[in-house]
């Protein structure tokens, strides 16, 4: 997922760039929350890159904040398979390790994903049988070195086009079939760890009804052919301006599977905002969107709340910061630059301490 910079957005950062240079004020941190893993009995979730883990400070709030990581992009296959086939493992296992040490779980992400089209597929000829195995062995391997310790994997990610109406075009759906690449990718992981709860995971499911609505859809073809799939994903990067209870009615539609469902990416983003103070008026809207976000996975039945994930630390490590988000100023998550609780953490913590 990348946020699209429009004409409007690149015009006003040119004009808030001369017209400040000292960019947002951080908002004011709070008294500090219990820690939010010992509020819940299902896993709140965060993810990491691993370089981050050799910082003190950052590890040790991980660690008493969150019960279970995803990592934010080196298990995925961009990172583990190298462009002559070979797998590269370092990484993704001293996340497995910490997340061991740490007594948190571990949420596999993510097998197969459109925007991981790799070297190694690409020279196979794509309908062949050894594309196919390489398909089987990529899964195979990555999911069985983590069995018995990831309980869950994101097997395909982001399968529905961005207009909504439409499985996405990828190496993956060509050779291997629109839904056949999919059932595929499920039944070899499930092979692989029979154990582990299988996820498809998307993004805007709240945003757009039609993408859901082709998400669901999908579902319910792969359940109807006994593909093993048994969780669903719902990524919810929102921003603080999203309509009230279009989150609410997201879950409560996509629960109508009876699967477990995770949240998975959350992160509520402040807009592409350039201005030398941030709108209070913003603030409080994120914030009340956290709790209302938080009040909608609790109104989920008990035994379908998988985890709850947030995608990301602190507010400088934020992926919304980077290239693909494109605002580079954005405070989306619940822990300022220096670490403090920052009032959207206060927010999750008072709903999960009264309902968890
Ligand atoms: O946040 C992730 C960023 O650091 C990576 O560079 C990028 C590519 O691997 O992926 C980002 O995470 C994405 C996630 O894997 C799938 N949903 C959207 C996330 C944000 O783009």
């Amino acid at each position: 997922m990348t946020t699209k910079i429009t004409r409007r957005s690149a015009i006003a950062s040119a004009l808030a760039l001369t017209a400040c240079s000292q960019g947002a004020k951080s908002q004011p941190a709070v008294t500090p929350p219990p820690p939010l893993r010992t509020l819940t009995p299902f896993p709140i979730g965060c993810c990491v890159q691993e370089r981050w883990l050799h910082e003190p400070e950052y590890a040790d709030l991980l660690g008493e904040q969150f019960s279970q990581l995803t990592a934010e992009w080196e298990m995925k296959m961009e990172y583990i398979l190298r462009e002559d086939g070979g797998f590269k493992f370092d990484r993704p296992d001293s996340i497995a390790s910490f997340a061991k040490a740490r007594d948190m779980a571990l949420h596999g992400h993510a097998l197969i994903w459109y925007a991981n089209e790799n070297d190694a597929f690409k020279r196979l000829d794509g309908r062949g049988k050894p594309f196919a195995d390489a398909y089987r062995n990529y899964i195979l391997a990555v999911v069985g070195r983590y069995r018995g310790q990831a309980r869950s994997w994101d097997v395909v990610n982001e399968p529905i086009a961005d207009d909504g109406e439409r499985l996405r075009d990828c190496l993956w759906s060509r050779n291997l079939g629109v839904d056949d690449h999919i059932a595929l990718a499920l039944e070899h992981a499930h092979e692989a760890d029979p154990n582990a709860v299988l996820f498809l995971n998307d993004y805007h499911l709240e945003l757009k009804p039609n993408k859901r609505a082709t998400f669901m859809r999908l579902i319910e073809r792969l359940l109807k052919r006994g593909a093993p799939l048994s969780g669903i994903g719902t990524q919810t990067h929102i921003d603080y301006d999203l309509p009230q209870g279009a989150v609410a009615e997201a879950l409560r539609d996509l629960a109508s599977f009876g699967l477990p469902i995770h949240l998975s990416e959350l992160d509520i983003s402040l807009g592409d905002h350039y201005l030398p103070a941030l709108p209070g008026d913003r603030v409080k809207r994120q914030v009340a969107k956290y709790a209302e976000v938080a009040e909608a996975f609790m109104a989920l039945p008990a035994r379908q709340r998988f985890a709850f994930t947030i995608w990301g630390l602190r507010d400088d490590n934020t992926w919304l910061r980077g290239n693909s988000g494109q605002r580079p100023k954005d405070q989306p998550l619940l822990f300022d630059e220096a670490g403090k609780a920052k009032a959207t953490c206060r927010a999750l913590a008072d709903v999960f301490g009264q309902r968890g």
